[in-house]
This record gives C-alpha cells, sequence and structure tokens, in this order.
C-alpha cells in the first residue's frame, strides 16, 4: 500500500490493516510465548477451560521485535508524525479468546481509556488522547470470521471527539464513555479484524471496536497495545503540522 492510500484509509476508516507487518518468524515466536503464558495446549482442547485468559506485558525477545519492524515504524511516522512517538519493546495486553459456551462479560463497544486520574479505578480519556498515539491490534493467530475478531466500526472515530470536547482536559473513562459512544457511532458500518499472524490494525485512539464471544474452533490470539506518545497531540497548532490522528480529531469536532 503507497503512503497517500495508507493515510487516507486511516483518515476515512479510522484504521488500517497492514499485512505482514511482523515476521512471520517473530510472530510464531510470540504465539509459542503466549501459550506457554495461558498453560494450555495447542493440540488439546480439553485444556481450553475458559474464554478468555488475559495475559499484560509480555517483554522477551519476540514481543520487543514485533512493534519495530520498519514497516511499522514508517507508518507510525505518517500517522502520528515522526518524533512524535515513542518506540516500544514490549507488547501489552492480549485477550487471547478460546472457543467456549460461557459468554465472556468483556464484549461491549468501547474506546481505550490511557490515562488514571487521582482515585479513579478506570482508565480515562480526552479529546486530545492523552497518552495514547494510537491503538493498535497484533494478530498472532489465524483469525477469521468465526474466530471472534474485534470489531470495529468503520469511521467511528470521527463521532467520538465531539463525545469527549463536553469532558473537556479532564476527560471521562472509558467505562462512563461506552453507552454514549455506543449509541453515537450505531449507523456505522461493521468491519471485523481478520487475518493472518503478523498482520496489524493501526487504528485511530477513538476507533469504536468490541471483542465478541467466540464459537468458533481456533482460539485467537491478539495484542492490543497503545503506541505511546512522545509529545501530546495538538488540536491547535501556529504551523499547522497536523498528523493525521490529529486531523481526523478536528474533522469529527466540526462534523454535524
Ligand atoms: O478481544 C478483542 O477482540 C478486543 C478486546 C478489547 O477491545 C478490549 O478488551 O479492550
Amino acid at each position: 500500500m503507497d503512503d497517500t492510500t495508507l493515510v487516507s484509509r486511516f483518515l476515512r476508516d479510522g484504521f488500517v490493516k497492514l499485512d505482514g507487518a511482523v515476521a512471520p518468524r517473530v510472530a510464531a515466536d510470540c504465539a509459542r510465548l503466549l501459550w506457554r503464558e495461558t498453560g494450555c495446549a495447542p493440540d488439546d482442547p480439553a485444556t481450553w477451560t475458559r474464554p478468555v485468559h488475559w495475559v499484560a506485558g509480555m517483554a522477551q525477545g519476540p514481543f520487543a521485535a514485533a512493534p519495530n519492524s520498519p514497516y511499522l515504524h514508517h507508518a507510525y511516522d505518517l500517522l502520528v508524525g515522526a518524533g512524535r512517538w515513542e518506540p516500544r519493546y514490549s507488547l501489552g495486553t492480549f485477550p487471547l479468546r478460546f472457543p467456549h459456551e460461557e459468554e465472556p462479560d468483556d464484549a461491549g463497544w468501547h474506546i481505550e481509556g490511557s490515562y488514571l486520574p487521582d482515585g479513579e479505578s478506570w482508565y480515562f480519556t480526552n479529546v486530545r488522547s492523552r497518552g495514547r498515539a494510537l491503538l493498535m491490534l497484533f494478530l498472532f493467530s489465524e483469525v477469521g470470521e468465526r474466530d471472534a475478531p474485534t470489531r470495529i466500526r468503520v469511521g467511528s472515530h470521527l463521532d467520538v471527539p465531539k463525545v469527549l470536547e463536553r469532558y473537556g482536559e479532564d476527560g471521562a473513562s472509558g467505562l462512563a464513555l461506552a453507552p454514549e459512544l455506543e449509541a453515537v457511532s450505531a449507523h456505522r458500518p461493521l468491519a471485523l479484524a481478520t487475518g493472518s499472524p503478523g498482520d496489524v490494525f493501526l487504528c485511530h485512539p477513538f476507533l469504536v471496536h468490541a471483542a465478541q464471544p467466540h464459537h468458533g474452533v481456533r482460539p485467537r490470539f491478539l495484542a492490543q497495545p497503545p503506541l505511546l506518545p512522545a509529545v501530546p497531540y495538538e488540536l491547535d497548532r501556529a504551523d499547522g503540522a497536523y498528523s493525521p490522528v490529529e486531523i481526523a480529531i478536528r474533522q469529527g469536532l466540526v462534523q454535524t
């Protein structure tokens, strides 16, 4: 995909899928380490006793390599701006979903929070996406439509800024925002984050998305870490040097 297409799709849809952004051997090593973390056996469904295993941060070599391919660095530069993001040498927050009759309790529409104000227990976000440059989805298993792919509301990143604007710099928690964000983005078409190990979805931090129950047969391995900002996003730049993430927020703020 050329740079212009990548940026225009991101602006329009709120995400862009980069096929093979992580080398196959790196992705396979990540998957092997994740299986070990679950204590489940890949070839023995009898050991898959829970609908979701949450794995926190992983920083072994393959997880340090995965977010740092030249292709991804170039895409971060295009979407966030050169010098405006922090390299990361780990991946975090893996919802590993297993085929299961039990419904998971974490499948609602939402955006991610990224900072924790004093005394709060849920992460917050604000209209400048404080603390988060991008939401990223790294696939570490083959994910078809029946393998509980993440659901995405296409273009919903444009519906969120006006809601967040009302909460000012303080922002609001992902939990408090969820019902309203679900309502304002309900008209958006649905996309599914399907693909192969090593594919990466780079998403606007305001993209409304949701997990879903897994009624298929193949466990679904995914990381959904943030790309962290090196400098805060700005919505009023004297030099007009807005990144695509900022351009989309500004578009959302004037959308009728
Ligand atoms: O598991 C998924 O498909 C997405 C999970 C998610 O969005 C979350 O828990 O924040």
